[in-house]
């Protein structure tokens, strides 16, 4: 063996001196937990609002956001996009800071997928 010799000796590095030892790391990726936005309905927020605010917060087209805004209309919630964490909690604020701001009672939430 190579590395059965004097050299190796007084470097202690023979056989069984841990020389050849490949520790071999299987790379680990985790896929990010995912979480749905969803939109609540109300009486009050006008359609209108919804719809804008579905083009301007989740980039829908037009008519994406009225399916989207006619679906929580109809049913009362409704998934707008599904993100990751931090990601949809930065479009939750973002839906509640304007709904606020044009004193809309509109709700927004997120849900694990
Ligand atoms: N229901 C509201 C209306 O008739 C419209 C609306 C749709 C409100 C979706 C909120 O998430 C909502 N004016």
């Amino acid at each position: 063996m190579a590395e059965d010799n004097d050299q190796d000796q007084e470097r202690g590095t023979g056989p069984g001196q841990g020389v050849g030892v490949v520790t071999k790391t299987t790379p680990k990726t985790k896929r990010p937990s995912l979480y749905k936005v969803l939109l609540l309905n109300d009486d009050y927020t006008p359609q209108e609002f919804v719809v804008w605010l579905l083009q301007a917060v989740f980039k829908k087209e037009p008519e994406e956001a009225v399916r989207i805004m006619l679906h929580v209309h109809q049913s009362g919630v409704g998934v707008c996009g599904v993100y990751t964490y931090e990601v949809a909690e930065t479009k939750v604020a973002q839906v509640m800071e304007l709904s606020r701001r044009n004193q809309h009672p509109l709700q927004c939430t997120m849900e694990r997928e």
